[in-house]
């Protein structure tokens, strides 16, 4: 099983700013713990991060090539961005989405999300393990529908 991490615009500042909301932990922290579980789990995962919505879905775009399954935080595209939710529509592979806040306590324009409709499920407010309990929850799906 192989799956994609998938982080939206800004979140290469994390552990640099805004402790209070996004916690200490840099983005290389995160990915560190996430391969960690990966490996428990006995799966492959692959990182990108980029500030630009192209960049983005040209990264979902070609990850049927060799991936199962899409973990993603869109961070601010996940409020306004039709075209990454084209794009995971258009793939079709089953994803999570996760945020390390919680979305639905914060300000009204965080409460929807473009992409929730087509996700298998979102987890959010978890910090690090947001992305962790997605991971676990979409390998079991990945394996539930093999
Ligand atoms: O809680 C999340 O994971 C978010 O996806 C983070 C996004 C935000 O726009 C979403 O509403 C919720 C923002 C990511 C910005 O990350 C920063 C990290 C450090 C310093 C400044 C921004």
């Amino acid at each position: 099983m192989h799956v994609l991490v998938l982080h939206g615009p800004n979140l290469n500042l994390l552990g640099t700013r805004e402790p209070d909301v996004y916690g200490s932990l840099t983005l290389e922290e995160i990915n560190r713990s996430i391969r960690h579980l990966a490996a428990e789990l006995g799966c492959s995962v692959a990182f990108f991060q980029s500030n630009a919505e192209g960049g983005l879905i040209d990264a979902i775009q070609t990850a049927p090539a060799d991936c199962n399954g899409i973990l993603i935080n869109p961070a601010a595209y996940t409020h306004t961005s039709i075209a990454i939710r084209d794009a995971l529509a258009a793939v079709g592979l089953p994803f999570v989405e996760v945020h390390l806040s919680n979305i639905h306590r914060r300000e009204e324009f965080r409460h929807i999300s473009m992409v929730a409709p087509l996700a298998v499920g979102q987890i959010c407010g978890f910090g690090l393990d947001s992305y962790l309990l997605g991971l676990r929850a979409l390998f079991s799906h990945l394996e539930n529908i093999q």
